[in-house]
């Protein structure tokens, strides 16, 4: 049942500062942790000792005050910061929305890539400041810092969309994508076994 509990919001502005990629006023912001990415990175040997080693931070969630229930429009900005734990490029966690509800990005700052899996096919969108990335209903969702600095978008989504990461933890994300030797990015199988082309 869609939850009209809360009553929508006024009219609202929202500043937002291009320089920082930052919105205000803000909601919740979370932060999250190489700890909190188990189970995601090829190599878990890679990943413990990150976890070992002071457990950086790889990633930024800032959110408007819009809440997440349903008919409303709430937006973030993620800022993904560089590096590789092995040789995979840092990233979100990934999830499917699970109404398959779709959503849009937009890349701010830095270099990113949008890796879309609906359970069969991986897409992989080309993420630079100005592209917006159409996430379509039913495909889960991750994106990577390709880049030396860090990566900043916009996304805008339905407020009941929810977030399921066990789908990805089940299913995968169909590709993952890998920097070796400081060489150009290479996305791979899940697995990791076949290059499977840009
Ligand atoms: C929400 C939207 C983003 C992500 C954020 C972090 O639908 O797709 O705001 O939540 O980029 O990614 P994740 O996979 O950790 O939620
Ligand atoms: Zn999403």
């Amino acid at each position: 049942m869609p939850d009209f509990a809360a009553p929508p919001l006024r009219p609202l502005a929202i500043a937002f500062d291009q320089a920082t990629a930052t919105l205000s006023p803000e909601g919740a912001t979370l932060e999250r942790r190489m700890s909190s990415l188990e189970g995601l990175f090829l190599d878990h040997e890679a990943w413990q000792a990150s976890v070992a080693d002071g457990d950086p931070v790889v990633y930024r969630v800032q959110s408007s005050p819009v809440p997440e229930t349903d008919r409303e429009l709430p937006q973030s900005i993620t800022t993904i910061e560089p590096g590789t734990t092995g040789d995979e490029l840092w990233m979100t966690k990934g999830h499917q929305h699970p109404n398959h509800q779709g959503e849009i990005y937009l890349a701010l700052h830095g270099h990113g890539g949008l890796l879309m899996f609906d359970g069969q096919d991986a897409e992989w969108l080309d993420m630079t400041p100005g592209t917006i990335g159409y996430i379509p209903p039913g495909w889960a969702h991750r994106s990577i810092n390709v880049g030396a600095d860090p990566y900043s978008f916009l996304a805008v989504y339905p407020g009941g969309a929810g977030h399921d990461y066990g789908w990805v933890l089940e299913h995968g994300m169909g590709r993952r994508a890998v920097r070796r030797d400081g060489g150009a990015v290479r996305l791979l199988s899940y697995d990791g076994a076949d290059d499977a082309g840009a």
